[in-house]
């Protein structure tokens, strides 16, 4: 809360292309506090750093990323978008944190034992304290409502845990943010293998649906979609690809569930597929199209980067002095 205004926070990552995961998980959802909150959108490219990435992508992805969120209907005239890296009060704040952080929570964190096996040619040190940048990230602005999808949540709890300790000992400190978790879209799966997470740094291409894939791709990538060799449309545990395209079709036409199964009664796999693929191709297309008119104009973009960088530092900065007084630093 700041100055009586609950306040919304959340992040992606440049660390790929993003995913129709990261539209129906996250951004989608970001809107939904535009008009109540006050909302902070940050790219966080200190968090993508954690795996190896290469300069000019990160970089581009960097601009396409805060395009994305433009795109997606978040106006920069009412919410403050910026990328991470240019607001030091994170990392500083972070490694205050980290002195308030356990080891052995750190040790629990899914994400954590997920991308070291990913990557266990290089299990550094910022892959481990990830979640800890993570806090200092919606900390720093007082957050109450934090949207993301479900493989976020349990850092978002660690936050909680890690404010409320530092509010123990130092009183009326930091809010304690909820995390809010959206029903439909929570976690949306591989095409290829829907039982794992459809991820933008999935090297299976043919699992993962892009925001700025064209349509032919989009219906090609549900096309072959895994399912099972049952032929029902039917949502049930048991047939976790039907119900992947189930959930992504009811995220993209607001149809609910039995809706669905009812209007797909009789219909084959293929069908439906293109159907799923449609929906997705024709919710995806506005987004595209706005997308690339920002991203031909560079000058717009760094000129919102700047600005975004100067609010979200004005709050953080208001935080971060804060925290530094009650922990007894001192000020010259
Ligand atoms: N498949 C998904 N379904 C629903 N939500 C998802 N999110 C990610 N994948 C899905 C949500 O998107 C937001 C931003 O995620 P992130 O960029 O911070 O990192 P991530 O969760 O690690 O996402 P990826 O796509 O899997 O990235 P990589 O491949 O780089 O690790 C978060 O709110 C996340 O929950």
């Amino acid at each position: 809360m700041f100055n009586d205004r609950k306040v919304s926070y959340s992040g992606v990552q440049p660390s790929g292309n993003l995913t129709i995961g990261n539209y129906l998980g996250a951004i989608r959802n970001f809107k939904t506090y535009s008009d109540r909150y006050k909302c902070f959108y940050c790219v966080v490219d200190m968090h993508a750093i954690t795996v190896r990435q290469v300069p000019a992508e990160l970089r581009r992805r960097t601009y396409e990323t805060l395009a994305l969120y433009i795109a997606c209907g978040l106006d920069p005239e009412i919410n403050t978008l910026y990328v991470q890296s240019h607001v030091h009060e994170h990392a500083e704040l972070a490694w205050i944190l980290n002195c308030f952080t356990m080891f052995g929570e750190l040790s629990r964190m899914t994400q954590f034992k997920d991308k070291s096996a990913r990557h266990a040619d290089n299990v550094n040190a910022g892959l481990f304290t990830y979640p800890v940048l993570m806090a200092s990230d919606i900390l720093l602005y007082q957050t109450d409502v934090v949207p993301v999808g479900i493989d976020q949540k349990q850092h978002v709890e660690l936050t909680r845990d890690i404010a409320t300790r530092f509010n123990q000992l130092y009183p009326d400190t930091f809010t304690i943010p909820e995390p809010i978790v959206v029903s439909t879209g929570k976690k949306i799966m591989s095409l290829a293998d829907p039982l794992k997470k459809m991820s933008k740094s999935d090297e299976n291409l043919n699992g993962v649906v892009f925001i700025l894939d064209d349509k032919d791709t989009i219906i090609r990538k549900f096309k072959r979609a895994v399912t099972d060799s049952d032929t029902e449309i039917r949502d049930a545990e048991e047939k976790p690809g039907i119900r992947n395209l189930i959930n992504i079709y009811s995220c993209f036409t607001g149809k609910t569930v039995p809706e669905i199964e009812q209007e797909f009664k009789g219909v084959g796999y293929g069908d439906f597929k293109i159907a799923v693929g449609e929906a997705c191709a024709a919710g995806l297309e506005p987004i595209q199209t706005r997308f690339k008119e920002l991203v031909a104009d560079k000058a717009y973009l760094e000129a919102q980067m700047k600005k975004g960088a100067e609010e979200a530092a004005w709050y953080a900065r208001r935080t971060l002095g804060k925290v530094r007084k009650k922990l007894g630093f001192t000020q010259v």
